[in-house]
């Protein structure tokens, strides 16, 4: 089957917010995916949604009241006060009280659990929220960069429906919060591929991997600088493969992060577009019904270009698409080539290096051995 129902959520309000001068989350990043995906005439092809706005009530399904009640209440003005003179929430620089912040996070959350709605009503094959992928947020506070935990919501969401649920994070960072979320139960399934060691937030070697009866339930794949498209496979498929076969979960998530891209401003992986994309089509492939979120990316023009060929890859057009961009209300930030590529560069694999990648896989897939047929 090549062509599936696809659900786009996106509200055309998410590009207006900003987290302030210099700071390297831009929610306009959304819009340059949006006028790209209009571009290429996919919308036509998708139900295209707005998402209902999550309200304080929906979000309390994972943080507490008093955490939803302070972002409901919070402003640029305020912050300093309402934050106990930045003792609590953990509002720094990384996540800046900024104007509308609120109904910034109402419109990522809400977006993630309309296509987790979406995806359980059978209404859709694929689900997608780009403005979703808010993976480090915690119950009581903000982290890097992320304050409502849109990814948890629709977790909850989708637990209503399958008894169990596939998150998968290829982000440059650590899936934290949603580990952290669902860490004691075997009903969710979480695997991270990261860049480890000296880096945010630090969390997620391979001995973290559940507690209780969630143990072996989390899995971790710690990954060093430099990894190529190739590397990367060799690790992703087997796992991955291992994961369906073994778990059969009832739906899945996958966090699309585009800061494992190369040239990523804040990542250091060296991915390109479509060793990106091969995650999407790799899991497109086994059938099973698929949300795909957003989250990290910080060299726009690239989360734009890979967002919009993951778009085409959940719509199964994606041969049919034209390497070189259509015009767009952003065509000159895709200079100078103008083409849907993200190319990799010349840094070293350091994980190829010294056999860390295969022992990393092994060790993954031993962790999965364990676990019940
Ligand atoms: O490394 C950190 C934490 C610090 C303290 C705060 N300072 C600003 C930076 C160092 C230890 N935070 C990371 C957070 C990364 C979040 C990634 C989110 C995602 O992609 O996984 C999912 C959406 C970090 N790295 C870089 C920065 N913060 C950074 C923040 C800024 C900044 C420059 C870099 C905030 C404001 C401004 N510049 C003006
Ligand atoms: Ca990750
Ligand atoms: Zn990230």
């Amino acid at each position: 089957m090549s062509k599936r129902r696809v659900a786009y959520f996106y509200d055309g309000d998410t590009g207006s917010y900003t987290y302030g001068l210099g700071h390297p989350m831009k929610p306009h990043r959304m819009r340059v995916t949006h006028d790209l995906v209009s571009a290429y005439g996919m919308l036509d092809k998708m139900h295209v949604l707005r998402p209902k706005r999550a309200t304080p009530e929906v979000m309390s399904a994972f943080h507490t009241d008093e955490y939803i009640h302070f972002l409901n209440r919070v402003t640029p003005e305020t912050a300093e006060e309402l934050t106990y003179h930045g003792t609590r929430f953990l509002m720094g620089e990384d996540n800046p009280a900024f104007e509308g912040v609120f109904e910034f996070c109402s419109i990522s959350a809400g977006g993630s659990i309309s296509a987790a709605q979406r995806i359980s009503s059978g209404a859709a094959d694929i689900a997608i929220n780009w403005a979703g992928g808010l993976h480090h947020a915690k119950k009581r506070e903000a982290s890097g960069f992320c304050y409502v935990n849109d990814i948890v919501l629709g977790i909850l969401e989708l637990l209503r429906t399958y008894p169990r649920v596939l998150y998968i994070d290829i982000d440059c960072h650590h899936g934290d919060g949603v580990e952290e979320a669902f860490y004691t139960t075997d009903r969710v399934m979480t695997c991270s591929f990261h860049k480890f060691g000296e880096y945010f937030p630090g969390t997620g070697t391979q001995e973290d991997r559940g507690r209780g009866k969630g143990r072996n339930y989390t899995v971790n794949i710690p990954l060093k600088d430099g990894i190529t498209d190739e590397a990367f496979k060799r690790v992703f498929e087997p796992i991955i493969n291992k994961i369906m076969e073994i778990y059969r979960p009832g739906a899945v998530i996958l966090q699309c992060g585009a800061d494992s891209l190369a040239g990523d401003k804040l990542g250091c992986f060296n991915l390109t577009m479509n060793g990106h994309a091969h995650c999407v089509q790799y899991l497109r492939a086994f059938n099973v019904p698929l949300i795909l979120l957003g989250g990290g990316g910080y060299t726009v023009k690239n989360v734009a270009r890979t967002w919009t060929y993951e778009t085409a890859c959940a719509l199964g057009v994606q041969d049919d698409i034209d390497p070189n961009l259509p015009w767009n209300e952003y065509f000159e930030w895709f200079g100078p080539r103008y083409r849907l590529e993200v190319p990799e560069n010349n840094m070293d694999d350091l994980n190829v290096r010294d056999g860390s990648l295969d022992k990393v896989r092994a060790t993954a897939l031993q962790q999965l051995s364990q676990l019940p047929c």
